[in-house]
């Protein structure tokens, strides 16, 4: 039985030319390519004061759905209570929208009128 390997051996690739170009002393410099990739958008989730949902329910909203000790969200809470909006935190699209579901829900579920919204940020 043959073992021996049939197949020729691909040769490297070779490398492809870099854009250069020649400053005045004659050494070759590389040139800088633009950055190809973007940071994602990043969205915000705001919340919303109203008159009607206990301050309670709002402060355990932001501990439980953003994560914040009940200092934080207390001062949070305040903020929107005083300022009529308030930001819970900065996440990538599909996590901002699925913090908003999360609060609606629990906000529905409870009987309050509690909203929140989702904005891209910069
Ligand atoms: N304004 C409400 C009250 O006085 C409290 C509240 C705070 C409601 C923040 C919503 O997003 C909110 N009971």
């Amino acid at each position: 039985m043959n073992f021996m390997a049939t197949k020729i051996p691909s040769k490297p690739p070779v490398p492809r030319p870099q854009p250069q170009r020649e400053d005045d002393g004659g050494a070759v410099v590389l040139e800088r390519r633009p950055e190809k990739t973007k940071p994602p958008q990043m969205y915000q989730v705001v919340m919303l004061n109203d008159d009607y949902t206990p301050m309670e329910f709002v402060v355990m909203v932001i501990q439980e759905f953003f994560s914040k000790d009940r200092e934080t969200a207390t001062q949070i809470m305040l903020k929107i209570h005083l300022d009529g909006k308030g930001v819970c935190g900065v996440y990538s699209k599909d996590v901002a929208a699925t913090k908003v579901d999360q609060v609606q829900d629990a906000a529905k579920q409870a009987g309050h009128p509690l909203q929140c919204v989702s904005e891209p940020i910069e």
